[in-house]
């Protein structure tokens, strides 16, 4: 299979939901929603969504089931990352190769459409169709404790508390698992979940997930040192120029890349029961350590 072909018409499809959807840009208030779509149409990779896609069809799931849960995972991932980069946490300018949220709207904009972001996607997952009342709980759970202050937030809290200390092995994978690992698990198990996955086929997917979830943030730290400013469409060095906790600082970029790969073959392995429909899952796990942005 070509991935990038798949990614390119996953993204199409997952960029077509999201304008029917969400508010239009025309809608009152204009100027919230304006920014709301500066930020999710600025050209991320969707890999989130495409996540939840590609593991609903790895247990033979139906798209359609799945389809507004993966528009969920792209306004969650969005709205962290308009916070993040807020004078308050982060303060960058530049994101996806444009200014960022609050550089072009100011920063109660930024606040309120991260917010607003946030909490439509719950009301997406709510508005499945053609899946198991049963699975669309299990994904508003899932998803709520994956973003929660057990997930992301608490990893994001962490990493702000951790900036300029000296930070431990397991404070540094604590980090990295919550930060960004979490809502990558999530994506997967949701998917699964409302592809009508076994419990038998939900815990190597689980293993899968969290493998890639890992070796993602991995591979974002190196990029952050070796990586182009350009290709990244922003500014690369910052981690060590804030003192971040990443993986390079603590065991060094040789030992980060070996770390990388063997968790993506762990994921890969993780996903040996499964056929040809869970190609693209692993497909995108060697993407992980293979991409420059
Ligand atoms: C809620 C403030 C707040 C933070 C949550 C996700 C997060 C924690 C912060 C965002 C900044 C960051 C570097 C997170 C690590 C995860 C990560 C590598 C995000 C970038 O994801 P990509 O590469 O981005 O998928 P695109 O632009 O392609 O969607």
């Amino acid at each position: 299979m070509d991935l990038q072909v798949y990614l390119a018409e996953k993204t199409e499809i997952v960029n077509k939901r999201l304008l029917r959807l969400l508010p239009a840009v025309g809608d009152y208030p204009q100027s919230l929603h304006k920014a709301m779509h500066y930020s999710l149409f600025a050209g991320g990779k969707r890999l989130r969504p495409v996540l939840v896609l590609a593991a609903a069809e790895a247990v033979g799931g139906d798209a359609e089931a799945a389809i507004n849960t993966a528009c969920a995972f792209e306004c969650i991932h969005t709205y962290s990352l308009i916070h993040d980069d807020l004078p308050a946490i982060d303060n960058d300018d530049l994101r996806r190769g444009r200014p960022t949220c609050h550089k072009e709207f100011g920063e109660a904009m930024a606040i309120l459409a991260g917010d607003a972001l946030l909490t439509v996607a719950f009301g997406l997952i709510a508005s499945t169709k053609g899946a198991a009342p049963s699975a669309v709980l299990g994904a508003v759970g899932e998803l709520a404790k994956a973003a929660g202050s057990t997930g992301m937030i608490g990893g994001q809290m962490i990493d702000i508390e951790s900036e300029g200390q000296e930070v431990s092995f397991p404070v540094l994978e604590y980090i990295h698992i919550h930060k960004t690992g979490e809502l990558i698990r999530a994506s997967v198990r949701c998917g699964a979940l409302l592809g009508g996955a076994s419990e038998t086929e939900l815990g190597p997917l689980t293993r899968y997930s969290e493998a890639i979830g890992l070796a993602f943030q991995i591979a974002d730290d190196i990029l952050d040192v070796e990586g182009s400013s350009e290709e990244m469409g922003k500014p690369t060095g910052g981690d060590q120029k804030k003192g971040k906790a990443t993986y390079p600082a603590i065991i060094g970029l040789d030992a980060s890349r070996q770390r990388a790969a063997e968790l993506v073959s762990m994921a890969i392995e993780a996903l040996s029961a499964f056929d040809a429909k869970a190609e693209p899952l692993r497909e995108i796990a060697r993407y992980i350590t293979a991409r420059k942005k």
